[in-house]
């Protein structure tokens, strides 16, 4: 039986810098979907990779003395340090620099153009360097400083006349709107779709496509005094990851059109206007969903260089644990919107989820089967009330984590996980199973089958977000490789199984200073 396929992008980082929580969200947000999926039996395309042509890369080059192709290399590297720290399980990391990219964007160009769309003529404007992007005047204030500034997001801009071509993205208002009509899961969550949406039916200008003003991009076709605007050069890594412009390969065939976009909520227009507009008018199929995450701020502030604030990924993963880490951004900040990190919070996240309602269930249930039944998971007997309710809220949560990963609600799926923990927790007190070792030792056994059911089922489902502790889990429940897919919720745990010795799983978050403390 052949898969069905699922391709799924990230946004594709600036290497102008080392990599931010931003960043590091991202991925871990784009990862626990990708593995979802996987998981539930999909052939699974994940792309993700770096965005290293544009003036921001020429000018943070030369401030570091370094050739500007030296750069991208040291710094695409270290996102692919934290990719491999943080388990990012990538199948395709893209750099817009390698020739298969050259190819890709190039025909897109042409085809563009063949189409009639792109043209040349001359632009003036205030120009962002920094936001690569022009600026009408009345979006633009003189400082008391005389530099006059972009208002929204206060870049220095400066008057320049560049001769560039154009897109003629005004042509294609009408299909856009009808394909936002049409497709009402083209762009989530609902609030950005209707920001795109009233962005294009107040009216579309034209784009300029190209610069001359540099030469660190893709090099316009017959015109290479002309790159590419970056942003023309970025998008296509999308299909670049799936092989085009080789139409006519099996990777071609089966990953495009892209599933799905995952991207910041600053970059929606991008994705959701231009892009789509590219595509048409290239004839190639559009992706089928963009959905844009929001922002994490550090304890509320936004991150920037100049406060100070910004916290690398790297040590907060080696401050909390990986997975800790994956948890807490996908627990605690519902996705789509904005959302804040703090160390506190951090550890209020460790301690009571993971290793006071997680990490003791497995614990203590485990260490009773150790302790009294020779570290066998004995069958059970008959299922009372309690068991069989117990179960059947266990077995709900497939379709549930389903749904909600489906339109990217990931802490939906780990809400009502969490709430099947919370009710396991509930149904070994009242159980007491320590009493009925001594009064119907039978009746101990089949609480503790059921309570290690449940545990297999949760850590079947939180795979996705804590790829290692899920899987230290399966262990001690003595799961073999083959029996850690969602297809195997469908059958129970098996009795008679020697299970390893149990050790604890999630730690509890000890301050440092504690430690020594006494
Ligand atoms: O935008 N919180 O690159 P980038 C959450 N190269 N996400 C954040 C964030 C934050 N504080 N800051 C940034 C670019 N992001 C382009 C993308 S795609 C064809 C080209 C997100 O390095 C941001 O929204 O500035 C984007 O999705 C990703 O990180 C890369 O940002």
């Amino acid at each position: 039986m052949t898969k069905p396929t699922y391709f799924i992008t990230t946004a594709i980082d600036y290497p102008n810098g080392r990599p931010h929580v931003g960043h590091a969200y991202e991925k871990i947000a784009t990862d626990a979907l990708a593995r979802f999926k996987r998981l539930d039996g999909y052939d699974v395309l994940f792309l993700t990779g770096t965005d290293e042509h544009g003036l921001k890369m020429l000018q943070t080059a030369a401030k570091e003395g370094l050739s500007v192709a030296d750069l991208a290399t040291r710094n695409s590297s270290v996102f692919k340090e934290m990719d491999a720290l943080l388990q990012v399980s990538y199948d395709d990391f893209i750099r817009t620099t390698e020739p298969r990219h050259y190819a890709s964007v190039q025909e897109i160009w042409r085809r563009m153009e063949a189409n009639g769309d792109v043209y040349k003529s001359t632009y003036s404007g205030w120009y962002s360097v920094r936001d690569e992007a022009y600026y009408a005047e009345a979006e633009t204030e003189l400082g008391s400083d005389e530099v006059r500034r972009a208002i929204t997001t206060g870049t220095p801009v400066e008057w320049t006349v560049e001769e560039t071509y154009f897109f003629r993205l005004s042509a294609y208002q009408d299909r856009l709107l009808a394909h936002y009509e049409a497709h009402p899961e083209f762009i989530g969550p609902a609030t950005r779709r209707n920001e795109v949406i009233s962005f294009v039916k107040g009216g579309l200008e034209d784009l300029s496509i190209s610069r001359t003003t540099f030469d660190w991009g893709v090099p316009v076709p017959n015109d290479p005094k002309h790159v590419m605007y970056v942003w023309v050069d970025a998008l296509t890594n999308y299909i670049t990851g799936a092989g085009f412009p080789d139409e006519a390969s099996d990777k071609y065939k089966k990953y495009w059109p892209a599933d799905l976009h995952v991207i910041g909520k600053d970059i929606v227009r991008f994705h959701a206007v231009y892009w789509p507009a590219f595509l048409m008018s290239a004839n190639l199929p559009l992706p089928k969903r963009v959905y844009a995450h929001g922002f994490i701020f550090n304890k509320g502030e936004k991150m920037s260089k100049s406060v100070g604030n910004v916290v690398d990924p790297f040590s907060l993963a080696a401050a909390y644990g990986v997975d800790q880490m994956r948890f807490f951004f996908l627990r605690e900040v519902p996705f789509g919107q904005d959302g804040s990190y703090s160390h506190e919070a951090i550890v209020a996240r460790m301690n009571a989820d993971l290793a006071n309602d997680l990490g003791n269930l497995a614990q203590r249930s485990l260490s009773m089967i150790a302790k009294n039944c020779n570290g066998v998971l004995a069958a059970p007997g008959p299922l009372a009330e309690a068991d069989q309710a117990l179960l059947a809220q266990a077995d709900a949560l497939l379709a549930t984590a389903r749904a909600a990963f489906e339109t990217q609600e990931i802490h939906r799926a780990l809400e009502a996980i969490w709430a099947v923990v919370a009710e396991a927790n509930r149904y070994f007190t009242a159980q007491e199973p320590w009493a009925l070792r001594k009064t119907d030792f039978a009746r101990m056994e089949t609480v503790l089958w059921v309570t290690a059911e449940v545990i297999r089922i949760v850590a079947i489902l939180t795979q996705p977000v804590m790829p290692d502790s899920s899987a230290k889990l399966l262990d001690l429940l003595g799961q073999p490789e083959a029996a850690r897919s969602f297809a195997a919720l469908s059958t129970r745990i098996a009795g008679g199984t020697t299970l390893p010795a149990p050790t604890p799983v999630f730690p509890k978050y000890v301050e440092p200073a504690d430690e020594t403390a006494g």
